[in-house]
């Protein structure tokens, strides 16, 4: 393997942010494979470590240093003698270079970005600089480090590209239309990766992956921010939800099944792009109708606009849901539905096409679920996560508490989440209500 190229010969201290971790880590001579995830504290970057250590990687993530915790989602894979954190950041070049030359990689997943949207409206130049210029920085690394045969890389490409959309549904050659900073930082990202494929042949695959949801969603995208406002609005806690575009349609998925995407996009031999997707599309209005009904309440909706109300069906005077234009986007996307065709052709694995298989129900079989019930699922876990208060506690391994609702609601992965040992663990932690 090579690594000694401009960046091969940098010595570099990687922060053993975990504890008790053997060195061998950092070798690859026992045919482990070996991944960096950036962005690993995020949503989609703790399920594929998960996902990625079960399958007997070593898995390496990048954090950023921050003042407050920012690292509940994975603090339970710590033990694992098999994962490893590193102090990082996509702005800082030499840190990337220096991270690359002393893993020595054999898979990079770029799941790093300033990943809210309306945000990237405020953080223009930032976001630029993390989700388009910092891939580049990525690549330009892993050619200084020499890496370039050796390493395959994912790039977290995102549906936003489409933007305002030039076909329905969307697909791999949908021309782009992006809408807001972030999307047009994610085409530099996405460009500058075919560009470096055809140019010096290395393997670089974009995933256009559409929105995917899950308990570890942040808070304020906007599946959650429902799903948590209607429990504490049934818990009393809180009066009502205020939202902006309640007529913009996304195609959810779940962060699971879209990580083992990312996995298998890696696996293919020739570096390619791919659309994941569910192929259905729901409005944000259907969504917080389905969400209350969870707790009971059917909403009806009156007025027009930003004077559009939400109540409750049983008081009218009861105001539930309200429109604030400060949650519009200064442009908006309006209809996601992605056409995952080439992923369900395209990616197969030892002869049988497993992609989707338990939550997106591509087919028959025992743990498959409609796609409409899957975007139930998330739903249902959501608003049963919050509606006994768990959203309302700190228990040391909530992620896990989170998996566990998952597992409970679709009857899958039981096994694997280790629920007894989950519960176990629950009641012996110390949980104090904020
Ligand atoms: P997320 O939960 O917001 O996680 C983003 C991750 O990036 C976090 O770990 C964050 O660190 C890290 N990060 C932010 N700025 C960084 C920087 N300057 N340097 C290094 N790391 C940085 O996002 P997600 O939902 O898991 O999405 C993962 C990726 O997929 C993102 O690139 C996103 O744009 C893309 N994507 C997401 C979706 C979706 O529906 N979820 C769809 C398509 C594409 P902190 O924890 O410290 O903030
Ligand atoms: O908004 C509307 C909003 O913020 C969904 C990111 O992961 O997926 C995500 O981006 C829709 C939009 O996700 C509120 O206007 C209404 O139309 O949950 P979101 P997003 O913008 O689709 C893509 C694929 C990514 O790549 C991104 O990284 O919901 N909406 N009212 C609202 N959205 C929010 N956040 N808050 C509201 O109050």
């Amino acid at each position: 393997m090579a690594g000694s190229g401009a960046c091969g010969s940098a010595h570099t201290s990687p922060v053993h942010i975990n504890r008790q971790q053997p060195p061998s880590i950092f070798t690859n001579t026992d045919g482990q494979k070996v991944a960096l995830i950036t962005g690993v504290t995020g949503q989609d970057g703790s399920y594929l470590a998960e996902f990625l250590l079960k399958k007997s990687y070593k898995v390496h993530g990048v954090i950023r240093r921050s003042s407050s915790f920012n690292t509940h989602r994975v603090e339970h894979l710590y033990e694992h003698p098999n994962f490893r954190m590193h102090y990082g950041d996509l702005t800082d070049s030499m840190n990337m270079c220096q991270l690359l030359s002393t893993i020595k990689p054999d898979e990079i997943y770029n799941l790093g970005a300033m990943s809210h949207v309306k945000v990237s409206f405020d953080m223009s130049e930032y976001t630029a600089d993390v989700d388009g210029v910092g891939v580049l920085r990525l690549l330009n690394a892993i050619r200084s480090c020499g890496l370039e045969r050796t390493c395959k890389f994912y790039q977290a490409s995102t549906s936003e590209l489409y933007g305002k959309v030039r076909e329905i549904p969307q697909k791999e050659t949908t021309p782009f239309y992006p809408r807001s900073p972030y999307a047009v930082a994610k085409q530099f990202a996405f460009w500058s990766l075919v560009n470096y494929r055809e140019a010096f042949g290395m393997h670089l695959s974009n995933g256009i992956l559409f929105n995917h949801e899950s308990p570890r969603r942040g808070a304020t995208f906007v599946t959650r921010k429902i799903t948590r406002a209607v429990a504490a609005i049934h818990r009393g806690t809180q009066s009502q939800l205020e939202l902006g575009n309640i007529d913009a349609k996304r195609d959810w998925g779940h962060a699971k099944d879209y990580v083992e995407g990312m996995w298998m996009i890696l696996q293919q031999e020739a570096a390619d792009d791919f659309v994941l997707a569910t192929g259905e599309t729901h409005s944000v209005r259907e969504f917080v109708e389905k969400a209350f009904l969870e707790v009971g309440i059917t909403i009806k909706w009156r007025g027009e606009a930003v004077n559009e109300v939400g109540y409750d069906s049983a008081d009218d005077n009861r105001v539930l849901v309200k429109i604030n234009p400060k949650y519009y986007r200064p442009t908006e996307v309006d209809l996601l539905i992605g056409d995952p065709s080439k992923a369900k052709k395209g990616i197969r694995m030892a002869g049988k096409n497993v992609f989707l298989r338990s939550r997106q129900g591509n087919g028959g079989g025992r743990h498959q679920t409609s796609r409409l019930r899957q975007f139930y699922t998330v739903l249902k876990t959501h608003t049963a996560l919050c509606r006994a208060g768990f959203d309302k506690l700190i228990v040391p391994n909530d992620c896990i508490l989170a998996e566990l609702f998952v597992s409970r609601v679709s009857k899958t992965d039981r096994k694997s989440w280790r629920a007894a040992r989950v519960l176990r663990d629950i009641r012996a932690a110390p949980v104090r209500v904020v």
